[in-house]
């Protein structure tokens, strides 16, 4: 098959997945060809049958607004005919899966299958926005497929958005050859070392791009409920706008020296390695990738309930689930789970063989090569 793929080339799970993807098709034969505005940041060889084709936009001073949707319409469209695509993938409904509706338009191949997958905030924060609930609703209801990736954001959107056709669930997935317990206690005293963090101390991790929705001063504050009782450190991977705030809280609460800011990662593997547990308290999370790569490379997560977070977490049994904001419970559980090493390795075994079984690579890239192929038999 001969496959294009459009998503935000940046650090961000929708940008992740669809270059895992796109990468996983190529590995199985197909030809796939990026269509974006840079390289994604995962893809980070060359690969035989990947092709990545750039957007430029233009900023012409006839426009008050540089026309970034409409230049890579036309882009799609030019690379749907000079390489006769089978089928378009586009990754967020807005402004992707309309982009990829305007493109077939224009394209001269009006057999061309475009599917759609919702990743999270082109619903929860933009389905919220009456201004944009008819272009979204307008991207799902033209393209052929339209997937999310959490049955609760599946639940959301037909709630927000009230769109007229169906919405199937597919989860996330990670690429085992990357995120593994290999070596982990060898990576994990080497960065011991490196973070100045004494060998018997207890890591916690968060990662992510630091935008309010994440809670991550929650996270600061289950740290510190956690360190009352725990000889423990907090390890901080990426960057965004909240950190400002995030760096005075953690200095007003006078734990600098345990807290570090690792800054924005390629290779994340390595601090999932180095963590005993992962934190993720956001207020709205659709599915968070972050928190699956670091359970395969073996971290135990505490997690909020917010969106799909309690679908890839069981409660109790392969991590633990609190309230969205009830940082005093997240606190509680860690102490639990950290002092009691059996338990620990019960629910550390627990939870990678439930991971590695609900969301394996192979069989969820299976799944969407099912959904290309049923779109090329018109059914
Ligand atoms: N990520 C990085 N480097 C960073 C921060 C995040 O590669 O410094 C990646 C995570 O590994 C994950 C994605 O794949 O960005 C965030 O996904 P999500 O948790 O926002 O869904």
């Amino acid at each position: 098959m001969k496959i294009g793929i459009t998503c935000y080339p940046s650090v961000g799970g929708s940008g992740v997945i669809a270059t895992e993807l796109g990468i996983q098709m190529a590995r199985r034969g197909h030809e796939v060809h990026f269509i974006s505005s840079s390289v994604p940041f995962r893809l980070e060889h060359n690969y035989d049958n990947i092709y990545t084709h750039r957007t430029e936009v233009n900023d012409y001073s006839v426009f008050k607004y540089p026309p970034y949707d409409i230049t890579l319409s036309s882009k799609i469209s030019e690379i749907i005919d000079r390489y006769e695509l089978d089928v378009i993938h586009m990754h967020y409904a807005i402004p992707h899966a309309v982009c990829g509706i305007l493109a077939r338009q224009m394209s001269k191949k009006k057999d061309v299958g475009i599917v759609t997958t919702l990743h999270g905030t082109d619903i929860t924060v933009l389905g919220h926005d009456m201004s944009l609930v008819s272009a979204i609703k307008f991207g799902i209801d033209n393209s052929d497929i339209t997937t999310s990736v959490s049955s609760s954001l599946t639940e959301e959107t037909y709630g927000l958005i009230q769109p007229e056709s169906e919405i199937e669930t597919v989860y996330n997935f990670v690429d085992e050859s990357r995120f593994n317990t290999g070596k982990r206690d060898e990576i994990k005293q080497k960065l011991k070392e490196k973070l100045n963090i004494p060998k018997n101390s207890k890591v916690l991790m968060h990662t992510s791009n630091f935008r309010k929705i994440k809670n991550a001063d929650d996270i600061v504050r289950t740290f510190y409920e956690t360190s009352k009782e725990i000889d423990c450190h907090l390890v901080f991977v990426g960057d965004g706008p909240d950190m400002y705030s995030i760096r005075s809280l953690v200095s007003s609460l006078g734990i600098e020296d345990r807290v570090h800011f690792a800054g924005q990662q390629s290779d994340v593997s390595s601090y999932y390695k180095l963590s005993d547990a992962f934190l993720l308290l956001s207020a709205k999370e659709s599915f968070g990738l972050a928190m699956l790569e670091a359970m395969y490379c073996g971290a135990v997560p505490v997690g909020s309930t917010a969106g799909g977070i309690s679908e890839v977490i069981k409660h109790k049994e392969t991590g633990y689930v609190v309230e969205v904001g009830d940082y005093k419970q997240a606190a509680a559980y860690l102490i639990e789970l950290l002092s009691d090493d059996t338990l620990y390795e019960e629910m550390q075994d627990k939870m990678l063989k439930d991971v590695k079984k609900r969301f394996n690579m192979d069989s969820i890239v299976t799944e969407y090569e099912n959904l290309y192929t049923r779109l090329l038999a018109g059914a």
